[in-house]
């Protein structure tokens, strides 16, 4: 039997998050899906990063170690995502935040037809124990405040646990130009605009401490990058000048 799920783990500098991970994943994986794999994709990281991957790949489900040249979180997950020729594909974060229960609801919703499966802290069946800054709560809602307008109805765009089936998530990656921490929203604003079904699943969310987001530096780009996005998607929506009329056209017809 082929690999029926990847789970894409992108990681940069995590040898300290990433073995709880890996454990907690694996046993999950091993017990709702055991025809998984995990593919940790790493953008050069300096600490021990890839040998808690070699330590883990050994285990009830396989565990691979890739490389990506780009920088970014979006960067990483695109490269593991379209590297997989799996049914089912997705990831979460090297901090394993959402608990991996919530993995049985994604295996239930893509099994239903389901195309994109969003981990969502919004969910009135969530619980979320977080311990964020002041700065970076309101950073937070200032970002779910601005990207309503691109992808409306989804109340969180930013919890690192989607899932897809594979033909979905190869047509919204392929395309996907954002790298960075952003890179979520552009994935749903396409999803939305192909009129792809999209469900937010509740998930049990858990801080944990070591984030690599800076709410200045980061939170900076990642609404720079809204800009970009939005741009993006417009100039992809603009009618290419080869089906515009010609000007003599416009002209015959105005006058008619
Ligand atoms: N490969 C790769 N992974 C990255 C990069 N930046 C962040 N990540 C990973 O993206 C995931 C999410 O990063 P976190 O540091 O947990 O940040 P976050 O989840 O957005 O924020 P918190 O809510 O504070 O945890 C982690 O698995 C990181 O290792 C990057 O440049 N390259
Ligand atoms: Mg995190």
């Amino acid at each position: 039997m082929g690999t029926q799920l990847t789970v894409v783990v992108p990681a940069l500098n995590e040898e300290r998050r990433l073995p709880t991970t890996l454990t907690g994943l694996t046993a999950a994986l091993a017990c709702y899906a055991p025809a998984s794999e995990i593919v940790v994709v790493d953008n050069g990281s300096t600490d021990r990063t890839a040998h808690v991957v070699a330590a883990h790949s050994g285990g009830p489900v396989p565990v691979r170690l890739m490389q990506c040249a780009e920088r970014g979180k979006g960067a990483a997950v695109r490269a593991g995502i379209l590297a997989s020729d799996s049914a089912f594909v997705g990831f979460c974060d090297a901090d394993l935040a959402t608990g991996v229960d919530a993995l049985a609801g994604v295996l239930v919703q893509l099994g239903a037809g389901v195309n994109v499966v969003v981990g969502s802290r919004a969910h009135p069946g969530s619980t979320v124990c977080a311990r964020h800054s002041a700065v970076r709560l309101a950073g937070a809602w200032a970002f779910r405040r601005a990207v309503r307008e691109l992808v409306p109805g989804i109340g969180d765009t930013q919890c690192g646990f989607k899932f897809f089936d594979r033909a979905t998530a190869h047509a919204l990656f392929q395309p996907l130009r954002t790298v960075g921490f952003a890179f979520d929203v552009e994935l749903l604003a396409r999803a939305q605009r192909a009129g792809l079904v999209v469900s937010e699943l509740p998930v049990q969310w858990t801080d944990v401490p070591g984030s690599s987001f800076d709410a200045v530096r980061d939170g900076y780009r990642s609404f720079l990058a809204l800009l970009e996005i939005r741009a993006i998607l417009a100039a992809e929506s603009a009618p290419s000048p080869s089906v515009l009329p010609a000007f003599g056209a416009v002209e015959a017809t105005q006058s008619a």
